[in-house]
């Protein structure tokens, strides 16, 4: 397999709303696969759908420290949140970056598994920040979104310039 292209801010594609996905079709259980294939390949603990250009609401997360723990959450939906957590939050589309960000401390969710099973979840810590901030992507968000304009737009530049000089045109 090889792995899907990652797009990087400031990709204007990555303000896409994603879309709730109808049936779970063959078609979407090899994307889950794909996507899951993506995110280990690039050293990731979640990545979603909107990363990759595919605009569903189709999320991977592992944070198993052994890699073997793959969590696949189709329609994923936060009906619970409380409680307030700051962590640094870093992404595969923002490479070289990691800023404070705030999010519920805890979630409850429901989302549909690849078998086609509806599940809730609770989630804390490094899971629910994790959830947070895939879910956000699918809604066309990014973690830099938090962070004061003065820092998204250093940060938009540099990554600008890095793509720049990898692509030769500079
Ligand atoms: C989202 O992020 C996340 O800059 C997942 O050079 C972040 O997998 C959830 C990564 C923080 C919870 C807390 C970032 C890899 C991976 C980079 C990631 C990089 C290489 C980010
Ligand atoms: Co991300």
């Amino acid at each position: 397999m090889h792995p899907l292209e990652i797009l990087e801010f400031p990709d204007p594609r990555l303000r896409t709303v994603a879309s709730p996905v109808k049936n779970i079709t063959d078609e979407v259980a090899k994307f889950t696969e794909r996507l899951l294939f993506t995110m280990y390949d690039a050293s990731g603990i979640g990545l979603a759908a909107t990363q990759v250009n595919f605009h569903q609401r189709i999320i991977a997360i592992d944070i198993s420290e052994t890699k073997n723990e793959p969590l696949i959450l189709i329609n994923p939906i936060i009906i619970e949140g409380a409680g307030e957590i700051e962590s640094k939050e870093g992404c595969l589309s923002v490479p070289g970056f990691y800023e404070p960000v705030k999010r519920f401390s805890e979630i409850k969710l429901e989302a549909i598994s690849v078998n086609g099973e509806s599940f809730s979840l609770e989630a804390s810590e490094l899971l629910g920040i994790c959830i947070q901030h895939e879910i956000d992507h699918l809604d066309g968000k990014l973690f830099v979104d938090y962070v004061s304009k003065t820092k998204r737009q250093l940060i938009r530049k540099k990554l600008k310039k890095a793509n720049a000089s990898r692509s030769g045109s500079k």
